[in-house]
């Protein structure tokens, strides 16, 4: 058997044992260009239809379009088989076992020395102070000199200094001893009046004891204006340790000597272990020292350009640490660099 008719048989036998063959529906689409596509042999065949005998022409017509409709029932077919096992396959291979015990994480916490720099921040941004930050690695003049400590200042010996740069001159660097050099950076970018507390880590080659660290935080802080005196002072730690420690909370200011105050100050706090009376967490004494505070040395206003018969004021400088050990009864300061999770879950919120 020759002629259009027979080609035509032949490719429709084709073309639907191609569709029907087809594994995919990639696949299908090759087998539909194939069957039906500009270069199919059926196209090719309608294409001639116009040079074939005019008699021929409507039995030859009708031939393709059957082979045409028969060859899309075809692809229909095939398609929505396929549509269906590759939608199994996914859910299969999506297949999620919800009888499989679940994974439990353990939540996150902030560390509680975060925690207590983050509540006194808190607390001085509500007496109107501003957070100030200075640099880690200091220079000589910001950590010593210009807190009217010049280079052979027998004060110097109070701190445990870290050197980077051991050269010497007011340039040599240095592990900051305490945040007292951001009182400096901040008053030489401003004119008074100045609030500011800055919080930050500080080092000293301390030993390692229930009370002190080789690398610790301090939140400094700093009032200077017209008329502010010693009695601010007072009313100001004062308000910090009813909100930092309850409202029965008392400070105690003791003389002491810093060479950037005059006075100077050492406050304590009462131990929340003993109500006073003298425990080993306090030394017997019934107090814990908190910080070094007192009126800002004149020489140190001299130093950033202020004028000390215009402007005073005060600065203190807190043991965030010691202040953490005793709103929480932290026996040892050790426990706040341990990482112990036990320890850390007590300050989950
Ligand atoms: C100072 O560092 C002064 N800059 C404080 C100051 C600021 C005085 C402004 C006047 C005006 P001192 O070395 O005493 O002072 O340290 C302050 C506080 O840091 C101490 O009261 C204590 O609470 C804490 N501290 C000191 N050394 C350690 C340490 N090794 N580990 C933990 N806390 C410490």
């Amino acid at each position: 058997m020759e002629g259009p008719g027979a080609r035509a048989a032949e490719a429709l036998r084709d073309a639907l044992a191609a569709v029907r063959g087809a594994r995919s529906l990639a696949g299908l689409r090759e087998a539909e260009i194939a069957a039906l596509g500009r270069k199919a042999p059926l196209s090719l065949l309608k294409r001639q239809l116009g040079s074939a005998p005019p008699a021929d022409r409507p039995g030859m017509g009708r031939i393709l379009n059957e082979a045409r409709e028969a060859i899309e029932a075809a692809l229909s077919a095939r398609r929505e088989e396929l549509e269906a096992t590759e939608e199994s396959a996914a859910l299969e291979a999506e297949r999620v076992d919800v009888t499989l015990p679940g994974r439990s994480r353990l939540p996150g916490s902030p560390h509680p020395i975060a925690l207590m720099l983050e509540r006194l921040c808190e607390v001085f941004a509500g007496l109107g102070y501003r957070v100030a930050e200075g640099p880690e690695v200091e220079t000589d003049w910001y950590n010593f000199e210009s807190l009217n400590m010049p280079p052979d200042h027998p004060a110097r010996s109070m701190w445990d200094t870290l050197y980077v740069d051991p050269s010497g001159g007011r340039d040599a660097t240095l592990l900051r001893t305490h945040t007292s050099p951001v009182q400096i950076r901040t008053m030489l970018a401003q004119p008074p009046p100045v609030f500011i507390v800055a919080p930050g880590r500080v080092y000293r080659r301390d030993a390692f004891d229930a009370s002190h660290s080789p690398v610790f935080h301090q939140l400094e802080g700093l009032a200077v204006g017209r008329g502010i005196t010693f009695g601010d002072l007072k009313g100001t730690l004062d308000a910090f340790a009813k909100a930092v420690f309850g409202p029965e909370a008392a400070v105690r200011l003791r003389p002491s000597y810093f060479p950037f105050t005059e006075p100077s100050a050492e406050v304590d706090v009462i131990c929340v272990t003993c109500g006073g009376r003298g425990c080993a967490a306090c030394g017997r004494s019934g107090w814990i020292e908190i910080m070094g505070a007192g009126m800002v040395h004149p020489n140190v206003l001299r130093a950033v350009g202020y004028n000390p018969e215009r402007v005073s004021g005060f600065a203190f400088g807190m043991g965030v640490e010691r202040i953490a050990m005793r709103a929480w009864e932290i026996p040892d300061i050790r426990m706040l660099f341990e990482n112990d999770l036990r320890f850390l879950a007590r300050f989950r919120g």
